[in-house]
């Protein structure tokens, strides 16, 4: 399964990575693109063990904002 989520306040590489990170810890992903220039994670996951009221969390979690 692979869903794309729309990320706002991403400034540099560093929440970059703080979002590949967060998405990564959750089980149930497999692979994460995050794009600073298209403000954009592309996730890839086993939709039986995950889902996308997960990843929003995580993101906001980590300080950022989700456009739905
Ligand atoms: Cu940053």
């Amino acid at each position: 399964m692979q869903t794309i989520v729309n990320i706002k306040g991403m400034t540099c590489m560093g929440c970059v990575r703080s979002v590949k990170n967060v998405l990564e810890e959750i089980s149930g992903v497999s692979s994460t693109d995050v794009s600073l220039e298209d403000k954009q994670a592309t996730i890839q996951y086993d939709a039986k063990k995950t889902n996308e009221n997960h990843f929003k969390e995580a993101i906001v979690g980590a300080g950022f904002e989700v456009i739905i």
